[in-house]
């Protein structure tokens, strides 16, 4: 097939200006992966009762994902703020600016998570970074956040 359809390749670069600064946020740490449907399960333990539980765990272990720790002063809040509402028609309604405005289609593909509080947040990366050897994790800090 690639005789017929050769792949092509190009680099892209997220300049330090855009990747290390963003409305105050640093990159921590970053890892690109595919969930498990038990890690999804257990990130989302919180909603285990809900009618959306299997589809929510579902969506999210389907492809990819890229995993981020933002480091700031105020990080959770900002964060959440940057987001806007989980609804992406309501964050629409709200500004055109916010991240699930521009990227979400949907109450469930709705292209980003931010931790709800500070304890949420230590579990969260403890849950997604807490065991990995270093060589797949990208950091720019020694010691682990949150
Ligand atoms: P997230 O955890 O993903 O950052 O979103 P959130 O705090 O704004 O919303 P949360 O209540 O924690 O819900 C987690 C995810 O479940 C889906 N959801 N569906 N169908 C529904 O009524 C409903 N409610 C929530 C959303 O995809 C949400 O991101
Ligand atoms: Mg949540």
């Amino acid at each position: 097939i690639g005789f017929f359809f050769p792949r092509q390749h190009t680099l892209a670069v997220i300049k330090p200006d855009a990747a290390e600064e963003q409305k105050g946020f640093i990159i921590s740490h970053q890892k690109e992966t595919i969930l498990s449907k038990e890690v999804a399960e257990e990130f989302y333990t919180e909603h285990k009762e809900r009618p959306f539980f299997d589809q929510l765990v579902q969506f999210i272990s389907s492809a990819p994902c890229v995993l981020l720790v933002l480091s700031k002063e105020n990080a959770v809040e900002d964060w959440r703020a940057a987001m806007g509402p989980t609804d992406p028609d309501k964050a629409k309604e709200t500004s055109p600016d916010l991240l699930r405005a521009r990227f979400g289609s949907d109450i469930l593909h709705n292209a980003v998570h931010g931790s709800s509080s500070e304890e949420q947040a230590h579990r969260e990366i403890q849950l997604m970074f807490g065991d990995q050897s270093s060589e797949q994790v990208t950091s720019s800090e020694g010691e682990m956040a949150g």
